[in-house]
């Protein structure tokens, strides 16, 4: 048997349970539930937040998840990655009000810069040489300029048009991210051939699409 771990309700969900449907798996979806088993195939499905998925995963609670590679970069947990899956593709990158100077990354030199993604924000100035302050934000971090709270934000992007509405102009690219497959590093034999089964699947799934 094995636990995949798939966001509970956001961006991720329906993608998701597309791609298990998808791959020829049934199960009753109950969106009040937290956990769900699949009809034929070994598999039980739990729902989660995505912030908690690579830590279930990595404490072996859930034996797979799918989450976004932002998440779990953020979390240090690109190690678990197994299979990219092509879908909720978007940007973390960074932005400041439209009418402010900037030449490069060296202008957010000494600035403040508010984002939920402290660790690889930090990891990408800190390889162009730049030291700034970084105030961590759980949430609505575009409207951290106008409010004086920040001059320049780092945060997911995908058609650009939050920014936009927020006055502000999308400078740099720190990650670029999709959504992911991980597992736990320490499945049985037989867990691991149900993974290889899996990724089988997945993989005629994306073919087939192209
Ligand atoms: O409740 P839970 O913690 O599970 O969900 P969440 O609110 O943390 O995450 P959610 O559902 O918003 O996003 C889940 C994942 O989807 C993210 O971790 C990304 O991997 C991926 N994804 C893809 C996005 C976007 N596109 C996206 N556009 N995540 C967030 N956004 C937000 C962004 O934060 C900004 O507010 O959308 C806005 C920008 O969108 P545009 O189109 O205006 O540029
Ligand atoms: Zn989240």
């Amino acid at each position: 048997m094995l636990r995949l771990a798939i966001q509970k309700s956001g961006r991720l969900s329906e993608d998701s349970l597309q791609l298990i449907r998808e791959c020829g798996i049934s199960f009753l979806s109950s969106s009040y539930k937290l956990k769900t088993e699949a009809t034929n195939f070994p598999l039980e499905i739990l729902f989660l937040r995505d912030d908690d998925i690579p830590g279930y995963v990595q404490d072996g609670v859930a034996d797979l998840g799918i989450v976004g590679q932002n998440v779990l970069e953020e979390a240090d947990g690109a190690h678990l990655q197994v299979e990219a899956l092509g879908f909720s593709k978007c940007r973390l990158s960074l932005a400041v009000p439209r009418g402010d100077a900037y030449d490069s990354v060296i202008s957010l030199q000494g600035k403040s810069i508010a984002t939920s993604y402290p660790h690889l924000l930090g990891r990408y100035l800190a390889a162009h040489g730049v030291q700034a302050q970084l105030h961590t934000i759980s949430g609505s971090v575009e409207i951290a300029p106008s409010i004086g709270l920040a001059e320049a934000i780092c945060d997911i992007v995908s058609s650009g048009s939050t920014l936009l509405g927020n006055g502000l102009r999308e400078v740099e690219t720190v990650f670029r991210s999709e959504a992911v497959l991980i597992a736990q590093p320490n499945l049985s034999a037989e867990q691991k051939d149900l993974l290889d089964q899996l990724q089988f699947r997945m993989q005629a799934v994306r073919r087939a699409k192209r």
